[in-house]
């Protein structure tokens, strides 16, 4: 069957002149003004970015190429006996914008497999993390020195022609994929787990092999979730922090373990991917101060006190998001196949109920929803990973996915240095004083 390389190789003259055609066409409309309040306002719906991967609408939640979550689950391959997707599926999805065959999938697999090993200095680099140093700052660190074996790096310095970009940037985003489950792997077991890292099984699915580097690979029911949580982590359009922060650095044609690495970085910040390891800290504190099984209304107080404390409630509210994240739903569901009893989940479903109806009461939030990061802790919880400051470095790991579908697309249609323009205070008052 055809490999993902070869397929992208032939879409690449389609959409550039897709591309030309929209811009002919369009390329002169406005989208409508761009206000003060915008720039002042962390550029809350200004239309700015290009990204194919995916589009989140504020009521439904994210469409991966134009498919729901559900679709997603239905629709591409699974492992035999799996009833979840494969995250190899939903790549080839974003780059492609096409489903998969199977056989494709699996040869996808194979090739991350084969790919999986990391320089010696790198696993040293890790090793040599104080205990003490965040997850997040070793998984970075680990990423960034991926850039000393940069194909496109490598290219750059030899000349390579600007139309030749996407060939070293796909070579080096298939080699980032591939090596994160082993940098997770070894993250984990340095910090918490015990003994000797496994080798990636060639024969076995993405999913499969980080959840047994991380221990788990005996519990199927824990390798049907790494498959669902990587699929729905990977990408949520091009706006938020990881995901800008990554096409952003690309642009500077800094490599995909350079643009990658400044992810994770984003990706490290409360307000964003370590919202996960947030809501479960914040869970433990309820529990701790209200017991196990508390009434609505110890909960409705604890929620009310976080807020009186001038924090926020992890795992709620949303940038652009206006409903319940179907990222949310989705792990929802997971739980109540899998672990309907938990008593954990059984609190978050409460505080489900409660928290919404505070957040529109206290006034500010204009999302009192939750997000996807409201659910992913308590089924890592369930299986045995409680360690939560590991939980944003398995969202990492997925949004690898769609950053990288985004800087190799990036470099196939030849996308300029991100430059937007700046003001200072003092000379937007000059500017609009006489408007
Ligand atoms: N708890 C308390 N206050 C909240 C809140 C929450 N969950 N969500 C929003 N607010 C507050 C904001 O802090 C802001 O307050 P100020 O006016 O005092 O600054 C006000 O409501 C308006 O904010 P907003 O326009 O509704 O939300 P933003 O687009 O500015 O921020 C987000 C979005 C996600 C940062 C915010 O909802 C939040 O802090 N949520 C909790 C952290 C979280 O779960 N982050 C993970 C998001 C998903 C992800 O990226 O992984």
């Amino acid at each position: 069957p055809q490999t993902l390389k070869e397929r992208f190789a032939e879409l690449i003259p389609l959409e550039h002149e897709n591309v030309k055609a929209i811009r002919k066409e369009h390329g002169h409309k406005a989208f409508g003004p761009v206000t003060v309040d915008q720039v002042y306002g962390g550029m809350r719906g200004l239309p700015a970015l290009l990204w194919d991967g995916s589009v989140l609408d504020a009521e439904e939640g994210i469409r991966f190429r134009g498919k729901t979550i559900p679709e997603c689950q239905e629709l591409l391959p699974k492992a035999p006996g799996g009833s979840e997707p494969l995250p190899e599926g939903l790549f080839w999805l974003l780059l492609t914008g096409e489903v998969p065959t199977v056989e494709q999938v699996q040869a996808l697999s194979a090739d991350w497999a084969a790919r999986a090993a990391l320089p010696s200095f790198v696993e040293e680099l890790i090793d040599a993390c104080p205990s003490t140093l965040h997850p997040m700052s070793q998984f970075s660190i680990a990423v960034t020195a991926l850039n000393h074996d940069s194909a496109f790096a490598k290219a750059y310095q030899d000349g390579v022609h600007k139309k030749e970009y996407w060939e070293p940037t796909f070579e080096d985003s298939m080699d980032l994929i591939a090596k994160l489950p082993n940098i997770a792997g070894r993250i984990y077991r340095n910090l918490f787990g015990s003994g000797k890292l496994p080798a990636i099984d060639p024969t076995k699915d993405y999913s499969y092999n980080l959840s047994n580097l991380l221990g788990f690979g005996d519990n199927q029911a824990f390798v049907e979730l790494m498959r669902l949580y990587i699929t729905i982590h990977s990408d949520h359009e091009g706006g938020n922090v990881s995901a800008h922060t990554g096409k952003l650095v690309g642009s500077a044609l800094s490599d995909p373990f350079l643009a990658f690495g400044a992810s994770l970085n984003g990706l490290a910040g409360p307000l964003h991917g370590l919202a996960n390891q947030e809501v479960l800290i914040w869970l433990q504190r309820m529990i701790k101060q209200v017991g196990e099984n508390p009434s609505d209304d110890a909960v409705k107080e604890y929620i009310w006190s976080t807020l009186k404390g001038g924090q926020v409630v992890p795992g709620y509210g949303h940038a652009v998001l206006r409903k319940t994240d179907p990222r949310y739903t989705a792990q929802r569901e997971f739980a109540l196949k899998h672990l309907p009893n938990d008593p954990l989940f059984k609190l978050v479903g409460q505080i489900y109920k409660l928290v919404p109806d505070i957040l529109l009461a206290a006034g500010k939030a204009k999302n009192p929803w939750p997000n996807v990061d409201a659910h992913s802790g308590v089924l890592l919880t369930y299986y045995g990973l409680d360690q939560m400051k590991f939980y944003t470095v398995l969202f990492g790991v997925s949004r690898a996915f769609g950053v990288a579908a985004q800087l190799i697309w990036d470099r196939a249609l030849g996308a300029p240095l991100e430059r937007p323009k700046s003001y200072s205070s003092e000379h937007l008052k000059k500017m609009f004083a006489n408007r």
